[in-house]
């Protein structure tokens, strides 16, 4: 996770619905403007477009910049605040002919977007799509930008310009062609998966679950196994592993308790799978087979407050980090990180995540920082349904985010539960943050009202859509 900065999460409603606004180029005249040092132009095949340039419709946007410049905005628009503010991602059809580019150097277009409610901009973000100088005769180009999941970003704004400005190292970068512009909202949804009362029809079958019940104190079912084994020092960061931390309240809730204790910082850290630590009978493992699967988890993180520590529901696979994920992805579906500082407060936010390569990129909700605001006072209900297609990720029956990134949804039926606390302290040599960027600074040094820390869970639910 990048570093925070104080940040103003926008009133995101959990599952929107807006019909996608679309512009195919094809009516007389184009709301873009043109600059000073561009000319803008609808054209067909018949005035001069190349066939490869048309991806719906007879017409397209020619750009055309008049000046050499290697730097020219060539088009803007001002008029598309609501769509911005109802979407999540703007995508369009780029057609580049090699003679537009320069012989040598680099050339890219540049997408830019700012807006604000008064004079000035509250936000200014750019996305870039790199042109190949090599393609021969030229080349088509589909560009995505999910500008609501830039951190930067922020929706409480009444006006919003976007720009296109081309940019080359050298000479100029003219003409080139734009179509199929789309506003889309990243997290529309079928009817169906709007809610997660789909789970209530015969359609799908609970296959595995545990409702921690059980004597008071008593350690939770065998398949809650002892996870990050691997170092053989029982540590994991900054915490001492204790398994014996993870206990049963005698009310069907399952404790994970962190503390410090004669100069440990105590830390429980279940698994269902671990590869090279359990064998596959000792192991509890999920994937989306064939029909799809449904997982969730009902947590409370009302009295896990401990700055340094975070709770985490999440999903591990054998092999999660080949940077390929039909192979096994990490899936954080929450990662509740408290943190209250001057500037800004985590406590009523959490994280999801999937990784499919350590430090590689991840995809989060297309939201700032891939945080999702939530009641951190009561129990909430996590839910993730996953096919090999798409992932839901639901909180409290309402999606949160959607996922169809397909590079990035493991097909793979290696992964196992975990039910985690870890512990990293703040680097006093980076301002005594963590690495989620937050001033944590000693977890032996929080107060006496937050040490121990608890995070309940009532219960983990595996269902799965029966075969046809
Ligand atoms: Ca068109
Ligand atoms: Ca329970």
């Amino acid at each position: 996770m990048k570093k925070i900065l104080p940040i103003i999460l926008s009133s995101f409603t959990a599952c929107v619905s807006v019909n996608a606004w679309q512009d195919s180029f094809e009516s007389r005249s184009t709301a873009w403007e043109s600059s000073e040092s561009s000319v803008l132009k609808l054209v067909d095949v018949d005035s001069g477009a190349p066939h490869a340039a048309i991806t719906d419709g007879a017409k397209c946007l020619e750009l055309i910049g008049t000046k050499g410049h290697a730097w020219n905005q060539i088009a803007i628009r001002k008029d598309l605040v609501h769509e911005i503010k109802a979407a999540t991602t703007l995508s369009f059809d780029v057609y580049v002919p090699q003679s537009s580019l320069p012989e040598s150097g680099w050339a890219k277009l540049q997408v830019r977007m700012y807006g604000g409610q008064g004079g000035s901009a509250a936000f200014d973000i750019t996305s870039d799509l790199e042109l190949d100088l090599n393609a021969a005769g030229g080349k088509s180009y589909h560009f995505t930008w999910d500008y609501a999941g830039d951190p930067s970003f922020d929706d409480n704004i009444y006006w919003a310009h976007v720009g296109i400005v081309s940019i080359a190292s050298g000479g100029s970068m003219s003409p080139i062609y734009i179509d199929n512009m789309e506003f889309s909202n990243a997290n529309e949804l079928d009817a169906h998966l709007q809610t997660d009362a789909f789970l209530l029809s015969d359609e799908w079958s609970l296959i595995w679950h545990d409702e921690f019940e059980g004597k008071k104190g008593a350690a939770p079912a065998e398949h809650w196994r002892p996870g990050a084994i691997w170092r053989k020092d029982g540590t994991w960061r900054d915490s001492t592993l204790a398994p014996e931390e993870a206990y049963l309240d005698g009310r069907g809730h399952l404790t994970l308790r962190t503390r410090y204790e004669n100069g440990k910082r105590l830390a429980p850290y279940l698994v269902t799978s671990e590869k090279g630590t359990y064998s596959q009978s000792e192991s509890v493992t999920f994937g989306p087979g064939d029909e799809g699967i449904f997982i969730e988890w009902r947590a409370n993180v009302s009295q896990f407050k401990a700055h340094a520590a975070w709770f985490a529901l999440w999903l591990f696979s054998d092999n999660p980090y080949a940077g390929d994920a039909s192979l096994g992805s990490e899936i954080d579906v929450m990662e509740y990180v408290p943190y209250q500082g001057d500037d800004y407060s985590m406590m009523d936010k959490f994280n999801a995540a999937i990784h499919i390569k350590d430090g590689g990129k991840s995809v989060k909700p297309p939201r700032p920082y891939g945080l999702t605001s939530f009641d951190e006072n009561v129990w909430n209900t996590w839910g993730l349904y996953w096919t090999k297609d798409i992932q839901v990720y639901y909180l409290n029956g309402e999606p949160f985010w959607v996922n169809r990134n397909k590079d990035y949804i493991s097909t793979d039926d290696t992964h196992g539960i975990r039910l985690t606390v870890e512990i990293a302290n703040g680097d006093p040599a980076k301002g005594n943050k963590n690495h989620w960027g937050h001033a944590v600074g000693r977890f032996e040094d929080n107060p006496a009202d937050r040490l121990p820390s608890y995070a309940y869970v009532d219960y983990v639910r595996v269902y799965r859509k029966n075969s046809k």
